[in-house]
């Protein structure tokens, strides 16, 4: 088997079936799905194909109680999820953004960081204005912004806990898997690999006056299996790996790409992933770094990543068939 034949076993699959069985269904899954459907429509029209990828972005929280007051988190700012959104678009891709509540946002990637107040103005009849200094950011991100939404290229879905990111992954997976290997998962999200399973969760906010408080916390199932396997086995798959420890980052990587069948790890350290990552593929190591401060990695890597997606296709060189 080749290391982008995809193995799934019966652990996997009786894991993720045990974990949307017992999950709290989504309060919104079916406008997801009519949003899901008509975005499908409008980008599968037309003579040339269009690629269509599914950025997740920000990390998953996992609730220690129903009513949830607390939760573990995972560390994602959302910044390269958005900005690789803005590439793919550039690149003529449909981008369906998965992304985090309140993380970075495509197109406005200078919020939440620096106050939006500090973009505008008032001028003397109190009229709001955008200040000379920020003017072309702000005229270039409008501009972009419009354009991608107005010609349908982008559909932004939003998840805050790993039972919601699970199954809009699901829902997103099984809607696009009839653009076969036009289909590309860009998987950026830092998502929980432990959580509380809903029917042992905390029903009220866990009180502290009994003393320490234990808790089992359980595997999240290796949905990548699952994605490949069988929510859309042709789509062209890309992960990523971070890791602190320099000395088995590449080492990981390799292992996920051959464990989940995926075409591209995309492995980054948590000291320097925003000046450069590794793209980890069955015949290639290559790095990818930004040449200044004043650039994006992800420029390079969407690049690199659109050409092997393009190579991907003109070898299976099935067409969509999403009627
Ligand atoms: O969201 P961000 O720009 O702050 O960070 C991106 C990242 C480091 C979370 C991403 O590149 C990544 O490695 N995601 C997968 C994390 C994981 O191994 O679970």
């Amino acid at each position: 088997m080749d290391s982008t034949e995809a193995s799934m076993t019966e652990m996997d699959r009786s894991g993720a079936k045990l974990f949307f069985q017992t999950a709290p269904p989504l309060k919104n899954g079916e406008l997801i799905s009519e949003k899901l459907k008509e975005f499908v429509r409008r980008n599968s029209e037309g003579v040339t194909p269009r690629g269509i990828v599914c950025v997740t972005s920000g990390g998953t929280t996992v609730p220690l109680e129903q009513r949830c007051v607390r939760y573990i988190d995972n560390f994602s700012s959302g910044h390269r999820g958005a900005a690789s959104t803005e590439y793919f678009v550039k690149a003529g891709y449909a981008v369906i953004f998965v992304h985090r509540r309140g993380s970075y946002q495509p197109y406005c990637r200078y919020l939440p960081e620096d106050s939006f107040l500090d973009f505008v103005q008032l001028d003397e009849e109190s009229n709001i204005q955008v200040p000379d200094d920020h003017a072309a950011t702000v005229r270039k991100a409008i501009r972009e912004y419009h354009k991608a939404v107005g010609e349908g290229l982008l559909l932004k879905l939003p998840f805050t806990t790993i039972f919601e990111y699970l199954q809009i992954l699901q829902l997103v997976a099984t809607s696009i898997n009839c653009f076969g290997c036009h289909s590309m998962f860009y998987l950026a999200a830092a998502v929980s690999d432990f959580y509380v399973p809903w029917e042992s969760m905390a029903k009220h906010k866990i009180q502290s006056a009994s003393g320490p408080h234990d808790m089992r916390l359980n595997q999240v199932p290796k949905m990548l299996s699952v994605l490949r396997n069988e929510w859309a086995p042709e789509a062209f798959c890309v992960s990523f790996k971070l890791e602190t420890d320099p000395d088995i980052l590449t080492q990981k990587a390799d292992a996920a790409l051959k464990k989940y069948g995926m075409h591209v790890v995309v492995a980054n350290l948590l000291a320097n992933y925003k000046e450069e990552v590794v793209v980890v593929t069955q015949n290639e190591k290559s790095k990818v770094r930004r040449n200044s401060k004043n650039e994006d990695v992800e420029e390079q890597l969407i690049g690199l990543l659109t050409e092997r997606h393009s190579d991907y296709i003109n070898q299976s060189g099935t067409r969509p068939n999403c009627q």
